[in-house]
């Protein structure tokens, strides 16, 4: 067999996901900083949020298992982002402290720290929520190389707030999946007046549920209201929000409606969540904007339906993230 038809055998196997080893999205695995533009990182951490079973350390091994055959083009842009970038799969943040929220976010800030300073863009996929404050304390804020000293403007597309701030501990987790967007805005992380809450839901405990996100300066589009609003009018919004800060995109799996993604933590099951087609045209609202990075969080891979529905959709807006800083690269 020629060399060239062997080239041709792995290009073919290689669309294949379940061939070779599952990295994200097949790219090359480097633990090393060195000749990245956009880094994809597992955060396999899941004891910032203890109110359900407790699997979402295992969301990045999932994704990695069935992104290979995400591998593509970005239709609508017209480009592919894996000719324009130098993308790799740094592999996953060490956690020896697994049991230990805070110590756990503490080792995230150290290492997203120095992605920060070699202004690598990392795309994350977590863990549950916590994960965004120890991200956002290593790359956002004073000395950060990569929004250049400034806060973010946060995309943060969710079912819930995430503001809880009349807690003390969730669970006992202080820098927890439930606090991270007050802790962020406080500690001069997050602008919260150039940044947008997108589809929080469900019937609360109290009425009184969006007051902390107002407090803050969050502008918020409810479920509720992106109904009334629709599509375009809410990626005017989102787009008018951000500016021209350095942008953040967070995505927790739960804003998509439980039937397609029946695996995340916190379920939402009374109303409506995003279709995948609308929570695309949302992240689509950044195009062009400084996006340093983002993150998806909440994947429960256990609860997962047996074709890995929730981590196909968690690996397709990984795909769309990325492609909206590969876009300000090509
Ligand atoms: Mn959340």
């Amino acid at each position: 067999m020629s060399k060239n038809h062997e080239e041709q055998d792995k290009l073919m196997m290689n669309t294949m996901y379940w061939w070779g080893i599952p990295s994200f999205f097949k790219c090359n695995f480097q633990e090393n900083i060195e000749n990245t533009d956009i880094a994809f990182v597992g955060v396999p951490h899941s004891t910032g949020n203890g109110t359900t079973e407790r699997d979402q350390h295992l969301g990045p091994r999932a994704v990695r298992h069935v992104s290979g055959s995400l591998r593509r083009v970005h239709m609508k842009y017209e480009f592919s982002p894996w000719e324009v970038a130098r993308i790799n799969d740094l592999g996953d943040v060490p956690l020896p402290e697994a049991n230990n929220n805070e110590a756990c976010i503490r080792d995230i800030s150290n290492f997203y720290k120095k992605l920060s300073d070699s202004q690598v863009k990392p795309v994350s996929i977590g863990g549950d929520h916590s994960i965004t404050g120890g991200i956002l304390r290593g790359i956002s804020g004073k000395g950060s190389k990569l929004t250049d000293g400034q806060s973010v403007s946060l995309l943060h597309i969710d079912a819930h707030t995430d503001t809880f701030d009349n807690l003390d501990h969730f669970l006992g987790a202080r820098d927890s999946a439930a606090h991270w967007a007050s802790f962020c805005v406080r500690e001069g992380l997050i602008n919260a007046e150039t940044s947008i809450q997108v589809g929080l839901r469900g019937n609360t405990r109290t009425l009184d549920w969006l007051k902390p996100s107002y407090d803050l300066g969050y502008k918020v589009v409810t479920m509720d209201e992106y109904k009334k609003l629709g599509l375009v009018q809410t990626v005017e919004k989102i787009k008018s929000t951000l500016g021209s800060k350095p942008v953040y995109i967070t995505f927790d799996l739960d804003c998509l409606d439980p039937t397609i993604a029946p695996a995340v933590s916190n379920l939402e099951p009374g109303c409506n969540g995003f279709s995948i087609d609308e929570a695309i045209s949302l992240i689509q609202a950044v195009k062009g904007l400084n996006v340093i990075g983002g993150d998806i969080v909440c994947l429960m891979p256990t609860k997962d339906n047996p074709n890995n529905m929730t981590s196909m959709v968690a690996a397709s807006v990984a795909f769309e993230i990325m492609s909206q800083i590969a876009w300000n690269i090509k």
